[in-house]
């Protein structure tokens, strides 16, 4: 028996797993309860489908064949094409150390600049806007239980009653709804508004019009702890609620009350997810909703606040650590050279051998294989082949590499265009740690053997690292070992984890970070008194309205949205692989108003094509009376015809790097493949 957390969402339900039997364990974010993917966990880690055998162009290789291939590959591809001709591709799923250890990897025995994850995919925008208003990007500045004390809940672009179920036992009060669809989670709002896909930002800037005109605004907030309100109301000034009606489709009159119902809250709190993020404005949207929350007084009061749902089981952690292209542990930046000499002292090397920042995620796909682009590419913990934008391209991007490596331990879309297959343990075969959407640490400890056959990450990039000359020592597969000198490495950086140990996390103590020395009780609550810039005051960003990359028109006249559905995660490379979860969404379908399916003559049921300027998809269509007439929404779990990411648009964010994930153009037309 093994007390440890679920291999999915940030939420990171706690649970006791007897073997492969998974029963819920109480813990403050998911109070005794699982999602049925929590539940049905366990049936990977029996799973006849579970990859046991290194992999050399299709064939079955000793662990040394394969890792004598792969860095004999490395070498040749390093000496014609320099450093950069390699590059990696991390995953917000892997644990606190196995990101420490893959940006080390990339810096130190690769020496290339060319390493980014999915998580640039994921809350990058969130991230950036975050650091922009507070100097600090956590998720959650403060512990997800404390929202059942709050009378009322802004979430915009977040569906947790499906992406994070027990999530939803926190919301005790009122409930604010902003998705273009009628989810599960609006259905249980008080108030659901419902814009047009990539027209959150007009929206939020009708709300703080309406608030500050009504005199909602709490100036002595504005006054003594933030700055730069007047440019940010410079804008907003012109977005009075009928105008931003006409743009978002959200009348005048729910603005207003919205407005109100924030004001008169005791308690309130605004939470943004990826329906708010993955816009090519993406930064600039959910920066609005922090302007918002800032004119109300919100961020630091107690009882209230600004948070964004992060996704991934490490989606927080994931991106602390420097598996990004522009970062060094710690949250530390690349190009900071103070960063570089710390995190150099604590790995032994010279600060002027670490690269400096690389390619964002799309832009390092795109570049496979390119004249100027990375000629090998090293897989951890990510399917690009179903997530990544625009996938048709990317898949014809890594078949244009000279070298494809892909650890993973099933076989999915993107292990099947690899050269090498490395299968490796999964989550409840290992140690380590992960950091959860309120910026807790947790553990997760083995409760079970990993198959014969199968290696750890860690050992993986060891193996590697020997063979390509760097110092055993350098990389360590104990997790504890892993995790020790992470803590160092982030020792005085933003998230700092320095007075964190196994033995306090094996204690149960909660640790949110920072927790700058081992007496240290951990920071559940930031904001308090200060923010994060030097002066201690949070910043407005003076936003406006762009809207989506790709409006619609006449050839393709309907926008698509993408999401989740409870029953699959992500790519489906896990869940796909579940009976139960087959069973409860077998296949792929398009959400689309009965009058828009009925003028493409389709009926409930029929198979549809839906085509944008990158692809087409086919999917079934489900008849939704409560969708825009101008929307439709596919979820993006499924591969090959029915990847709603061969539609999708790259148009990237200017800071983030984030992909227009949530709006593209499209037509709608009979006859798809069943
Ligand atoms: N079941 C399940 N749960 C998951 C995951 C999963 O794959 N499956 N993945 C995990 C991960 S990594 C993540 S990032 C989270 C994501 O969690 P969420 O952000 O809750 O999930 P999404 O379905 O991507 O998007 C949320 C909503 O955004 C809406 N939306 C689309 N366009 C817009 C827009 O322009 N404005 C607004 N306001 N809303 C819009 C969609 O209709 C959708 O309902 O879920 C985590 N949990
Ligand atoms: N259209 C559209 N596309 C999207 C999104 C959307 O809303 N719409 N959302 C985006 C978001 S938010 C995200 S987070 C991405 C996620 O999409 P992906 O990056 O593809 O994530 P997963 O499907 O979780 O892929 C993880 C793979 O890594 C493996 N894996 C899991 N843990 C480990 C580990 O510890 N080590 C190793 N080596 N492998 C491991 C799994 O078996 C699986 O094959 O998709 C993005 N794509
Ligand atoms: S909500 Fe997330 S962490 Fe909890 S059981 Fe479901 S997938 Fe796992
Ligand atoms: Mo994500």
């Amino acid at each position: 028996m093994a007390e440890t957390h679920c291999p999915y969402c940030a939420l990171q339900c706690a649970m006791t797993l007897d073997g492969a039997q998974v029963t819920p364990r109480e813990f403050p974010t998911n109070r005794g309860g699982l999602c049925q993917k929590g539940w049905t966990s366990g049936a990977l880690l029996t799973s006849p489908v579970r990859l046991t055998t290194p992999l050399v162009h299709g064939r079955p290789a000793s662990w040394d064949t394969a890792l004598d291939f792969v860095a004999g590959q490395i070498e040749r591809i390093q000496r014609e094409h320099g450093r950069d001709g390699m590059a990696i591709f991390g995953g917000g799923g892997l644990t606190n150390e196995k990101a420490y250890a893959l940006g080390k990897f990339a810096r130190v025995a690769l020496r290339t600049s060319q390493i980014d994850y999915n998580g640039r995919f994921c809350m990058s925008s969130a991230a950036a806007a975050g650091n922009k208003a507070f100097g600090v990007d956590r998720g959650l500045p403060f512990p997800v239980a404390d929202l059942g004390d709050a009378d009322l809940i802004l979430l915009v672009g977040a569906n947790p009653a499906e992406t994070m179920p027990p999530f939803m036992q926190h919301i005790k009060a009122g409930l604010v709804v902003v998705d273009p669809r009628r989810t599960a989670t609006a259905e249980r709002a008080t108030l659901h508004l419902r814009p047009a896909p990539g027209t959150d930002l007009a929206l939020a800037l009708g709300i703080l019009h309406s608030a500050f005109s009504e005199g909602y605004a709490e100036h002595d907030y504005i006054e003594c702890r933030t700055q730069g309100f007047q440019d940010a109301w410079r804008i907003a000034a012109a977005w009075w609620p009928e105008r931003v009606e006409r743009v978002t489709g959200v009348s005048a009159t729910d603005q207003r009350a919205v407005a109100r119902m924030l004001a008169e809250a005791k308690n309130a709190y605004i939470l943004t997810a990826r329906g708010t993020e993955q816009h090519a404005s993406g930064t600039d949207t959910v920066s609005a909703w922090i302007n918002l929350a800032l004119a109300l007084g919100l961020p630091g009061k107690p009882g209230s606040g600004y948070g964004c749902l992060t996704g991934q089981g490490n989606g927080q952690g994931g991106r602390e650590h420097g598996q990004k292209a522009d970062q060094l542990p710690g949250y530390r930046r690349i190009d900071d050279p103070a960063a570089r000499a710390h995190v150099g002292k604590v790995w032994g090397v010279d600060p002027s051998s670490l690269p400096g920042p690389g390619r964002s995620a799309y832009e390092l796909l795109d570049a496979l294989g390119r004249p100027q682009g990375p000629k090998g590419l090293l897989v951890f913990g990510s399917n690009p082949v179903v997530s990544a934008p625009r996938a048709t391209h990317v898949t014809e991007r890594l078949q244009a590499l000279d070298l494809l490596v892909v650890a993973d331990f099933v076989p999915n879309e993107t292990t099947a265009l690899a050269d090498v297959v490395l299968p490796v343990t999964q989550w409840a075969e290992e140690e380590g740690t992960l950091t959860n959407l309120e910026g807790r640490v947790l553990h997760r400890r083995p409760a079970l053997q990993p198959p014969s056959g199968v290696r750890s990450d860690l050992e993986v990039l060891r193996e590697l690292a020997i063979r390509l000359g760097t110092p055993a020592k350098m990389f360590p597969t104990i997790a504890e070992e892993v995790f020790d000198e992470l803590a160092k490495a982030s020792e005085g950086g933003i998230a700092d984890y320095s007075g964190i140990t196994y033995a306090r996390l094996r204690d149960g103590e909660a640790l949110h970070w920072p927790v700058p020395d081992r007496r240290h009780p951990g920071t559940p609550r930031l904001f308090t008194d200060r923010f994060g810039h030097p002066d201690g005051r949070a910043r407005f960003v003076p936003v406006d309205h762009k809207g989506p990359a790709e409006p619609p028109d006449d050839d393709f006249p309907l926008m698509a949205t993408t999401g989740r559905v409870l029953a699959h995660y992500q790519s489906g490379a896990q869940t796909r692989r579940i009976d139960e979860l087959v069973a409860a969404v077998p296949e792929s379908y398009v959400e689309v108003h009965p009058d828009t399916a009925g003028l493409a003559g389709l009926a409930d049921g029929d198979m549809a094509e839906i085509e944008s300027r990158r692809g087409k998809v086919s999917a079934r269509v489900r008849y939704v009376a409560s969708m825009r007439p101008d929307t439709v929404f596919l979820p993006f779990h499924f591969p090959g015809e029915n990847s709603a990411n061969r539609l999708t648009n790259p148009a990237l964010d200017p800071t983030s790097r984030m992909p227009e994930f949530k709006v593209c153009a499209v037509r709608l037309l009979h006859g798809g493949m069943e």
